[in-house]
């Protein structure tokens, strides 16, 4: 598939600034040509327009659904950008920007056609407005596409759920609220912890998780939150979480999903340069994204 790069610079979704500035940051690594590199045809279609708090974005009214209504529309609109990519022909990749946009790219992604949803994240992102401990959205993006939650942002794919629990893998999970938790475990999604990782490998796992969302479905997008990686290696990043995985281990995940041939789109998030030295997440983030585009090592 000819890849098409798209950013969006959201951060309305996370409870710090700065996130806004990763699409920036990986585009600054080389991201495209290292892409056509490998061999890929690969465009740049820049970044969807994004409002932020001082353009005015509204809060709204209700403190657990911070800034729900311009949130809603760039996913809205992501939506509509990723679906005419998928409609030509292309592999979306989706520059982040915080994980509220998962909403629109896999919602786009995923119209007139079932894909499989591997959520790779230190989060399980399954919060609703009545668990929620932040009102920050991006908690709540996979409960959404899995059908829970506000019907604004449950609705973005057009049916409901826009993923059903049963072709949702989440990977490497080590970090849940108390009420997310117990609505996560009776979900009926995929669930593998950092201490299945640790137990069985992140080969075992990956392999699994992959095989258990491709029944019936036309491949998987995979949504990849770089805070999954431990903070001595992914420092930039929003909501750092000790224990997290290694850097082979996350080479490994995305060289098997490479291998298994079901990639349809990507998104890379919560990459926060603020927060980050001398742009070693971005730069981890970019090459995690060749390695799943197929770089190998020999
Ligand atoms: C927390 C933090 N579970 C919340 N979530 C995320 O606010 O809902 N941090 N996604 O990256
Ligand atoms: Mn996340
Ligand atoms: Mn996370
Ligand atoms: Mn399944």
């Amino acid at each position: 598939y000819p890849i098409a790069l798209l950013g969006v610079p959201i951060d309305l979704g996370a409870g710090r600034r700065g996130v806004d500035m990763g699409p920036s940051a990986m585009r600054y690594t080389g991201l495209q040509a290292r892409i056509a590199a490998l061999g890929h045809d690969v465009c740049d279609l820049g970044n969807v327009p994004t409002p932020m708090i001082e353009t005015g974005a509204p809060l709204g009214d209700d403190p657990r659904l911070r800034y729900l209504d311009p949130i809603w529309r760039v996913c809205a609109e992501l939506a509509d950008r990723v679906a005419t990519c998928v409609q030509q022909g292309q592999l979306p990749l989706i520059l982040g920007g915080d994980h509220s946009l998962a909403m629109g790219s896999v919602s786009g992604s995923t119209r007139g056609r079932q894909l499989g949803l591997i959520w790779i994240d230190a989060h399980a992102d399954f919060n609703t407005p009545e668990t929620t401990p932040s009102g920050n959205i991006h908690g709540m993006s996979l409960a959404a596409l899995s059908g829970r939650g506000h019907p604004l942002l449950t609705g973005l794919a057009g049916r409901v759920p826009a993923i059903p629990p049963d072709q949702i893998a989440l990977v490497a999970v080590r970090d849940l609220d108390p009420l997310e938790r117990e609505a996560l475990r009776t979900s009926g999604i995929h669930t593998f912890t950092m201490h299945d990782i640790d137990r069985r490998g992140m080969a075992a796992v990956m392999e699994q998780a992959i095989s258990c969302i491709s029944h019936a479905t036309d491949g998987y997008h995979v949504s990849l939150d770089l805070d999954v990686i431990d903070p001595k290696i992914a420092p930039g990043v929003g909501t750092p979480v000790l224990g997290g995985i290694s850097y082979r281990e996350a080479h490994l995940a995305m060289e098997l999903i490479a291998q298994a041939g079901g990639l349809r789109s990507l998104d890379v998030v919560e990459v926060n340069p603020i927060l980050d030295i001398h742009n070693a997440t971005a730069e981890l983030a970019v090459e995690l994204v060749l390695s799943a585009l197929g770089k190998r090592i020999l």
